[in-house]
């Protein structure tokens, strides 16, 4: 192959080859009614223009029972992800969930890696223990691969996305009101969002009282 051809077969590929600078980003702020980031808040951004390749992982996600507690407390994962719930304490936990994405119960079941479950329907599965009352935890199910679950700062920060039109929505466990808006992704750059959402007060105990002593044996 001489060396001219080969010029012209890169060059000809890199022309078609979506770069990084076709992609856009985006940094969203979520904060309360109160101006407070507000953590554990789910942003999500469906594409408006194209269906989204959803590529769920192939090994299971993972949400331990620790200390009497679900963790992490919210779990975003794509339509098809399957997830593992392990108990890490000695005593035995019942993990159930009544919401129409997934409506399961496993048998009361001890240390060990138990049972893993598929999550092949879009929404939100909150989930519960049937021996101890304050264990809660949610798992949002997501037909788009671009989400994000925001830190102690309220931040989510979303890169590699597609220009075009979203739905940017965010979910939280507390949230009074839906809070979703249309969003224009363009590429090399980053579009700057602040949402911000009524929360319910806290008033769920997250953690096991104190002196429980073992529980449910
Ligand atoms: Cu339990």
């Amino acid at each position: 192959m001489n060396s001219r051809f080969l010029f012209f077969v890169i060059a000809a590929l890199a022309a078609h080859l979506p770069l990084a600078a076709d992609q856009g980003s985006v940094q969203v702020t979520v904060k309360d009614n109160k101006g407070q980031s507000v953590a554990d808040a789910v942003v999500s951004l469906l594409p408006l223009d194209t269906k989204p390749i959803l590529a769920p992982l192939a090994e299971p996600v993972i949400i331990n029972q620790r200390d009497q507690e679900f963790e992490p407390l919210v779990t975003p994962v794509i339509v098809g992800t399957r997830i593992a719930f392990p108990n890490r304490d000695a005593i035995r936990h019942q993990v159930y969930s009544l919401s129409k994405a997934k409506r399961f119960e496993i048998p009361l079941y001890g240390p060990g890696v138990g049972e893993t479950l598929l999550f092949d329907r879009a929404g939100v599965v909150a989930l519960g223990c049937n021996i101890h009352e304050w264990m809660t935890a949610y798992i949002i199910v997501l037909e788009t691969p671009f989400f994000m679950k925001t830190q102690a700062d309220g931040l989510a920060a979303l890169a590699a996305l597609p220009p075009g039109r979203y739905r940017l929505d965010v979910w939280h466990s507390r949230l009074v009101h839906e809070a979703t808006r249309e969003v224009i992704i363009a590429s090399s750059d980053v579009a700057a969002q602040t949402i911000a959402i009524t929360l319910r007060p806290n008033t769920g105990k997250r953690r096991a009282p104190d002196g429980l002593g073992g529980g449910y044996k």
